[in-house]
């Protein structure tokens, strides 16, 4: 008898036909929360509608109390959770999920989320052609077998970025092609002083965030090096997106969230004009 294999996060397994559950995907988006993963999906099944005329009920596959999947045609919308092991969980099950049991081929995976800006207006979307650590350095760390082991983040091409970034142009949304950096922590990793504590000063935090933009760093978030080595290794196309929600020169503080999802706008664009 075969071996099952359990995506135990996902709450799928080998014995299911996930072959033809997951047929035809060609695409996955990744945004943090379960909401933002429903939120997209409804929006592409918005768009999908226009062309098929049939009424789309979105529901999630599998289990829900640490992810969420929807498929919505070629497209398969999932959350990632926050940080860097939370995306990694999610994307080697994904990974055996769609490559190995479902047997597809050239998946294109981007992740759709935000982040602070660094001398970049909120509102802004930042289209990743880099990803750093916090070190600055454009790798993956993490510890196997108690040694660590340093993952590069380099992108496989940038195809999709480059794309994102012609349709943004001709929609007129306001895009950058920037470096991005992805920290363990959204406190001190970020070099906040909003958190509980901190052990430097406003001073301190204006030369380090001034020096990652003399880098060229535009924005940060936590789960770009994660993604970005993953897909290197795994030989995937992929594309990070964000939407600047502050500019971290002027502020810490996220007051509200922000209701114009531009990012949001610019994928909805991209899947319009690759139906
Ligand atoms: C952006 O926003 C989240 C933190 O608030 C995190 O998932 C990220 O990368
Ligand atoms: N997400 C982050 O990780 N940092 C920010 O400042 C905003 C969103």
């Amino acid at each position: 008898m075969t071996k099952i294999d359990y995506l135990y996060h996902l709450g799928l397994d080998s014995t299911m036909n996930l072959k033809k559950i997951f047929h035809g995907i060609e695409v996955v988006i990744m945004g943090g929360s379960k909401e933002r993963a429903f939120k997209i999906a409804k929006s592409i099944s918005s768009l999908e509608m226009v062309s098929d005329k049939t009424t789309p009920i979105i529901r999630p596959i599998g289990k829900t109390d640490r992810y969420v999947l929807y498929k919505v045609g070629k497209y398969l919308s999932v959350s990632h959770g926050m940080g860097a092991p939370s995306i990694s969980i999610l994307l080697h099950e994904l990974y055996k999920l769609l490559f190995i049991h479902a047997e597809l081929n050239n998946v294109r995976f981007i992740r759709i989320g935000t982040c602070g800006g660094i001398g970049i207006k909120p509102g802004s979307i930042v289209l990743s052609d880099e990803c750093v650590n916090e070190k600055g350095e454009p790798n993956y760390e993490i510890v196997v077998m108690g040694k660590q082991v340093s993952r590069s983040t380099k992108m496989v091409n940038k195809e999709i970025i480059d794309e994102m970034y012609k349709i943004s142009n001709d929609h007129g949304l306001p895009t950058i092609i920037g470096k991005t950096m992805a920290c363990n922590d959204f406190y001190e990793s970020q070099c906040r002083l909003d958190g509980a504590f901190c052990d430097y000063n406003k001073s301190d935090q204006r030369k380090y965030l001034m020096k990652l933009y003399r880098q060229n760093i535009r924005c940060i978030e936590m789960e770009g090096v994660a993604f970005t080595s993953f897909c290197h290794k795994m030989n995937i196309t992929c594309c990070l997106m964000t939407t600047v929600l502050i500019d971290r020169l002027n502020t810490d503080q996220i007051s509200k969230c922000l209701n114009i999802d531009n990012a949001l706008t610019l994928l909805l664009k991209y899947i319009e004009k690759n139906k």
